[in-house]
């Protein structure tokens, strides 16, 4: 089974680009053709709301951005393109392809982003998780990092913020939650392991998350090992949609853990609907939680609803001893946070050449599969 949404990554620009452009208003046509004959662009007229041409790559930037420029924005989500890198009409697949001329210019400046996930330039790094009562290390949460052309670290959020205005969280957070387990692997981490998933790359879970959960058994770790953490629970605005996903890690011997709960009340109601294993207390209500009685009363009833109902709770952000002190008297169950440990690559200087090259062994057929 194959899910192309998550596992393969169009490209939509080539030596020689094929662009099709449907408008919606004979305005735009306007603006297009226009546009082609001052950047002396070869362009046809296949209908009144259609015109086709050909752009070589030298000129795409300047193609792209110029219709950025030129378009209003109403006018780029409703103007659809493909492209194709042959002449004639554009094939079945390439029609398939079609996507607004808003996600279209996305792209295009996601190019970056699409060479660092073909060429691997991504791991994930770890930050502890401890146990409020001895402070032992309870488990580590898993975050995706990646970096540009120029090796530099690109902050998460925005990365994802790209791969979400481009169409392409499928793809990049069906590749964390891969490095995630690779990287643990590698770095032979021997603790429980919180892996973030954004419910909303998601369309069918028996699909989409069979990759990840292959990732996991081929690697050999135990899935009551793995925890996995639905992060933007705020905009899960599909109830029943999460339910299916979560029931789909629960067959499979998962656990399940609910991010950043606390900023807004609709948190309390995921928690008696959802019935995570873990509820991970935002940040925000974390910091100086211990001289701020606003934030003592949510985290408060946060801990008792999670306490009555069998849910364990993790402080994240907790950066001060102060900051633990409050939560570790409020009962919280683990604490995460800078206090603890920043988040950081595993060494993985006790991983031989042989272990090394099974785990490339174990992956590389993954990896073959979503290219
Ligand atoms: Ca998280």
């Amino acid at each position: 089974m194959y899910c192309a949404d998550c596992e393969s990554i169009d490209d939509y620009f080539f030596d020689t680009t094929h662009f099709w452009i449907f408008v919606p208003t004979l305005e735009t046509f306007s603006k297009v053709a226009g546009l082609c004959g001052s950047m002396d662009i070869n362009a046809a007229q296949q209908s009144d709301y259609c015109i086709s041409c050909v752009v070589e790559r030298p000129a795409i930037q300047k193609f792209i951005m110029s219709m950025n420029g030129a378009l209003e924005s109403k006018e780029k989500e409703n103007t659809k393109v493909t492209t194709a890198c042959h002449d004639g009409a554009p094939s079945i697949d390439d029609m398939g392809r079609i996507v607004t001329l808003e996600i279209l210019v996305n792209r295009y400046q996601a190019k970056w982003l699409i060479d660092s996930i073909e060429k691997e330039r991504y791991e994930t790094w770890f930050q502890p998780i401890i146990n409020a009562r001895d402070e032992s290390v309870f488990a580590h949460e898993g975050l995706f990092r990646v970096r540009d052309s120029d090796e530099s670290i690109v902050p998460p959020a925005l990365a994802f913020k790209l791969a979400e205005k481009s169409d392409l969280l499928f793809s990049l957070d069906l590749v964390a939650r891969r490095s995630a387990v690779e990287c643990a692997a590698r770095g032979k981490l021997n603790s429980k392991l919180f892996i973030n998933f954004n419910p909303s790359s998601i369309y069918d879970p028996s699909y989409c998350l069979r990759a990840t959960a292959a990732a996991i058994s081929e690697i050999g770790l135990s899935p009551s090992d793995i925890v996995f953490e639905v992060t933007e629970t705020h905009r899960a605005d599909d109830l029943n949609h999460l339910k299916g996903i979560l029931a789909f890690y629960r067959n499979a011997g998962f656990q399940i853990a609910l991010d950043d709960i606390g900023s807004g009340w609709s948190g309390l109601n995921l928690l008696q609907s959802l019935r995570p294993d873990f509820v991970k207390i935002d940040m925000e209500l974390v910091r100086g939680v211990h001289n701020d009685a606003y934030k003592q009363n949510i985290v408060n009833s946060l801990i008792q609803i999670a306490n009555r109902s069998g849910i364990e709770v993790i402080a994240e952000g907790v950066e001060t001893e102060d900051e633990a002190s409050w939560l570790k008297n409020a009962k919280a169950d683990y604490l995460q946070g800078y206090l603890y440990g920043r988040p950081a690559p595993l060494s993985t200087q006790t991983l031989s050449a042989e272990e090394a090259q099974q785990i490339d062994q174990k992956m590389n057929p993954l990896k073959a599969a979503a290219k």
